[in-house]
Formats: C-alpha cells, structure tokens, sequence
C-alpha cells in the first residue's frame, strides 16, 4: 500500500493568525499598565546568539480563529460516555482553545454501518445508531465548533448515506454540521480492500458525484467538503478540477512518518527537518488557489497507524505538532484536526481512568492559540544550522513571536528586533523535563485542572533594552513572546 504521511519542516516565519480567548486578553492586558521605567529587565541571556527580525509592515494572511482541531473515529461516536454532553472536562479543555473544528471520520467511517435506529444491547459497535448522533450531536452543541462530518463510502450504499444525511438533517447536529465529506482516503481505496485494485480518481468521481446528488435530490442543503485524502495531491488537484463547484473546502490528510511499528522511529525523527511537508502544502495551496478554494488538513498526527509510545505521546510531539500548525499557518492552510480519541500514543487529548487529560499535544494547541492572532507577518532569524523555527503575526499593534527550540542540547539567547516602539514583552514558555517526557508539560507556567479549565499564570513582562529583547529560549522548548508597545 503506497502510504506517503511525511515529515516535519522548517520554515521561518511570517504571517497572521486572529483571535485571543478573552482570558489571554485580560492576562495580557493586567500588563499594560507598567510603564517602561517599572518594568524589569530580562535575565542576562544565555546560549547561541541569533537575531530574529520582525517586519509588522508586510502583513501576510490573517490566521483564521477556527485554525485549531481535532479529528475522531466515528467508531468513538459509539461510546457513550466519551464524545458526550456529560464529559465536561473534555469540553472545557476544547473550550480553552477559542474556536476550532471538530472532525467525524478515519477508516472507522467507512466500515460502521447506519441503522437508522437506536443502539440497543443487541447493537454491535459495527453500527452507527441515531443515540450515537444523539449524544454527539449534544457534545457538539456544547462545545460549540463546527464539524465536518463523514459518511460511510467504504461500503458504497446510497439509500443508507441519504438516510444518515436525514438524520443529520432533523438532529440538533445539523447546526454544527460545516460539512459533510463522502470517504475516507479515497487514494488509499484500491489497496485496504475498499475498492479492486484498479479503483482510481474517475471512479471516485463517479461514486462521489452520485452521493452528493441524491443527497442534495433528498433537500438536504448540507455544503461538502473532500476529497479527504491521505496523501495523493494528484487526487486533490484533479478531483477539485472536477468538483470544485460542488465542494466548499478541499480537505487532505497529514502524518509526520509511520508505521507506528517502525521501530527506527524515535522522537528524533518527528523533530528532524521534514522536507516534505512544505511541497505536500504548495500542492495543495495551488490547487486550492487554482479553484479558489480555502484548504485544511482534516487529520493529522505525528505517527500513522495510531501513534508510537515515546515519539506521539511524549514532549517532543508538542514541538512537533506546534511547529506543523504554524508551517501549516504559513502555507495558506485554513487549519489543522489532529486525530486521536480516548486512548492511542497520538490523542491531543486521553481519557485516562474515565477523566480526560491533556497529552503533549494539547499543549501545542494552547501555545498556538495564545500566539497565533491576527495576521501573519515576516519573522526572519539569523541564517543558523540549529534545529529551530520562528514564526510571527501582529493584532491590534502588539506583535506575537512563536519560537521553537528543537535543539535537544542548545539553548537559544535569541535577539529580537521588533520593528515597533515596543515597550514591554511577556514570554510564555510550553516546557517540559525533556523531549521524552509524558508528563509535566506546562504552557505559561499552568496545566489544566481536573474540571479542564486552564489558567495561564501571569508571567513577568520585561523591558526592552535598546529597542529590542534577548530572550532565553532553553534547549527543547517553545516560546511565546507577546511584544507591546
Ligand atoms: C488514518 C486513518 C485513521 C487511522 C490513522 C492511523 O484515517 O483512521 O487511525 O490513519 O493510521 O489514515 O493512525
């Protein structure tokens, strides 16, 4: 099976992102009112020296506010207790990342079979019941983001994908429902017993084609997504060729490296240059720009095949997954679902004795939601051959710096020059013991509590001094600068 779910990248800075939970505006707001005199200074810098040089003059593309997600197997819609109203720390910890989308789909969608009806004992877990969009449909209201939603073409059944559509249409998840999507990796079809091996695009066109008119024959106004691929960008371009007025947002998929059985895959690998990953994006950003579509990558994760112990579940997968939001960020990309469910190495989020707890992932998450608001701006760093990657994006006259320390060993004394009057910056490290570690994670000095909520602590904020700031970034870390004027 040609699997082709690469690797991570490095690219410097640039451009915007929006939106700032109203918690990081009033923990960022308590420090306006220090003055430059009652400010301290930072602490005497320590390691390699590098410059990092703002341009909040060449204002690049705002970072849309739903830019953060998750992805679920729709085999975890048949739990109860997880996907479900009742689970309030998992959507309080969702909640703490502003706006997002959540996603419905993975192979489990192309083999759980609609019922129509509800799950009763005799119902198996290789069915998809009207409980099971119930309790869903009430998390999601709940949580209150969008969800692209996919239904079972695995199994090519059209009288059964309209009724799943219908029932979408008359449950309270027809509110949240941003799209639908016909498929899962339909590139991967011809190998994992789907399709003959002779499946090709055309004839996902053709069975794509015919979901979506008896579904819009049935009056269901529902907009689609896809084609939700694992990583064929022949297949992105040429079925956007054939589909774009039919589809509202191209969706593909990406993962660092895998099989997760690998056993040369260690937490170097996902932190090593991923060359990959910025051409797989510019495929997709020209086909998306070709067909004015906007594009996001509906699942992701560092390690396919459900993620590998010490590599997705450790430290070093936060730098990882921060680094791919914001390469994603800068390559036109509308936004990221990272997969995972209740258990599994990758899951952003677990569920761990029955309560929900927040894996390196998540962290990401927050780190890029507190650093990824308004728009992208150019953020260029000394030329070095460290293991490093800078990113920047200005709101409201305040400039936001995301650096990430892939360097096991080498601490960063990072020179920034701001290109504004800046008067004060606040750092907010997301840290942890090493880049093995499975705990101990911490983003702004805080770590959600076990009712999900999420406190970032009030960090120092520092003086410039000459106009700029030299910031330690120590060796395995990521920083968030918040510079003001
Ligand atoms: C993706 C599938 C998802 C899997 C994941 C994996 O859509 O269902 O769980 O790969 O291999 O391709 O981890």
């Amino acid at each position: 099976m040609i699997r082709s779910k690469q690797k991570n990248m490095q690219q410097h800075s640039r451009f915007p992102v929006l939106f700032a939970g109203l918690l990081w505006m009033a923990m960022l707001s308590s420090c306006k009112k220090n003055t430059t005199e009652t400010l301290p200074s930072l602490p005497v810098p320590q390691g390699t020296p590098l410059t990092l040089v703002l341009h909040p003059d060449q204002q690049g593309d705002a970072i849309p506010a739903t830019f953060t997600g998750f992805s679920y197997e729709t085999s975890a819609l048949t739990d109860g207790n997880f996907l479900s109203p009742g689970n309030t720390a998992l959507i309080q910890l969702i909640r703490n990342l502003g706006q997002g989308y959540l996603r419905v789909g993975g192979n489990s969608s192309d083999n759980l079979v609609w019922t129509g009806g509800p799950r009763d004992a005799q119902t198996g877990k290789d069915s998809l019941t009207t409980t099971d969009i119930d309790h869903f449909a009430a998390f999601a209201n709940a949580v209150g983001w969008p969800v692209v939603f996919g239904l079972n073409m695995g199994v090519f059944d059209l009288s059964r994908a309209t009724a799943e559509a219908g029932y979408l249409n008359s449950s309270s998840l027809k509110n949240n429902i941003a799209y639908l999507q016909s498929g899962n990796e339909p590139d991967l079809f011809a190998g994992n017993g789907h399709r003959s091996s002779t499946y090709q695009l055309t004839d996902y066109e053709n069975q794509w084609e015919q979901y979506y008119n008896v579904i819009k024959s049935s009056k269901l106004s529902f907009p689609f997504a896809g084609p939700d691929v694992a990583y064929n960008t022949k297949w992105t371009a040429g079925f956007s060729a054939a589909e774009s007025h039919n589809i509202g947002l191209l969706t593909a998929h990406y993962y660092r490296t895998g099989p997760a059985s690998d056993t040369s895959i260690t937490y170097k690998t996902i932190l090593a240059n991923d060359a990959h990953l910025p051409t797989y994006l510019d495929a997709l950003n020209n086909t998306a720009k070709t067909y004015q579509l906007p594009y996001r990558i509906a699942e992701c994760n560092s390690v396919y095949s459900g993620g590998r112990k010490g590599v997705s579940d450790v430290f070093a997968s936060a730098l990882w997954a921060l680094d791919f939001m914001w390469t994603a960020a800068t390559h036109h990309c509308q936004g990221v679902n990272f997969h995972g469910g209740q258990g599994g190495a990758y899951t952003p989020i677990a569920i761990s004795n029955g309560v929900p707890e927040a894996r390196p992932e998540y962290y990401a998450q927050l780190a890029f939601h507190a650093g990824a608001v308004g728009q992208l701006i150019p953020a260029s760093l000394t030329s070095t051959p460290l293991n490093l990657s800078a990113f920047a994006c200005t709101a409201a006259g305040a400039e936001y710096v995301t650096i990430i320390n892939k360097e096991e060993q080498q601490a960063i004394a990072l020179t920034i020059q701001p290109g504004i009057k800046a008067q004060s910056a606040q750092l907010m490290a997301l840290t942890a013991p090493g880049l093995t570690s499975a705990s101990g994670v911490s983003f702004a000095g805080s770590q959600p509590d076990a009712s999900g909520n999420f406190t970032p602590q009030k960090s120092q904020v520092y003086a410039p001094s000459n106009g700029n700031f030299v910031v330690t970034i120590p060796a395995a870390s990521a920083m968030v600068i918040v510079i003001k004027q």
